[in-house]
C-alpha cells in the first residue's frame, strides 16, 4: 500500500477521480485531505489545460489536495495514466493534515495540523514559460480560470 497526494484531475469532482473508484484498476481509499508544507506553483497548462504542481519549492502557494491509499495495482494504473517519468515524475512532499477520516485498522491516524510524507505527481520537466503562468491554491477544472480539462482520455 502506498499512500498518494492527488491535487489535480484524480481529487473528488473533478474528471478523472472514477478512475481511482474502477476495480478494474485496483484498490484505493480516501484518507484525508491537506496542504504542502512548502508553496509550489500549481499552473495549468497545454492545449488539454492540464494541471501541474512544478518541482519549483517557495514559488505559488500552499497546494491543497487529497490523500489516498492505493494498492499496488492501483499505483501502476495511476503511474501509467500519468505517464511517469515523461509528463509526471512521482516524488514525496510534506504535507500538513487538514482533514482525517482514514480509519482502517492498523492504519496510521493523523490529526489535523500533523505533518506527513506522501507521493505527489509533480513535474520537472516544464517549458520555460510555466512557471509564470497564474498559479492556484486549490484546483477546480470548472474554475473561475475558464480553463477547463479537456483530455479525459489519455491523461
Ligand atoms: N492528476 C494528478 C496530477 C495532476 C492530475 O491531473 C493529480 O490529480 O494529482
Amino acid at each position: 500500500m502506498t499512500w498518494v497526494f492527488v491535487y489535480g484531475t484524480l481529487k473528488k469532482g473533478q474528471p478523472n477521480n472514477y478512475r481511482m473508484f474502477d476495480s478494474n484498476n485496483g484498490k484505493a481509499e480516501y484518507l484525508g485531505s491537506a496542504f504542502t508544507t512548502q508553496k509550489y506553483p500549481l499552473v495549468i497548462a497545454t492545449e488539454f489545460n492540464i494541471p501541474f504542481l512544478l518541482n519549483i519549492p517557495g514559488q505559488g502557494h500552499r497546494v491543497h489536495g487529497e490523500i489516498y491509499k492505493v494498492d499496488d495495482q492501483m499505483l501502476k494504473f495511476l503511474d501509467d495514466f500519468e505517464s511517469v517519468p515523461t509528463l509526471y515524475q512521482r516524488m514525496v512532499v510534506q504535507l500538513e493534515v487538514k482533514e482525517w477520516v482514514g480509519k482502517t485498522e492498523g492504519e496510521e491516524m493523523l490529526s489535523p495540523g500533523s505533518i506527513t510524507e506522501v507521493s505527489v505527481y509533480t513535474t520537472t520537466t516544464y517549458e520555460p514559460d510555466w512557471p509564470s503562468l497564474p498559479c492556484y491554491e486549490s484546483y477546480d477544472s470548472e474554475g473561475a480560470h475558464g480553463l477547463k480539462y479537456n483530455k479525459e482520455e489519455n491523461l
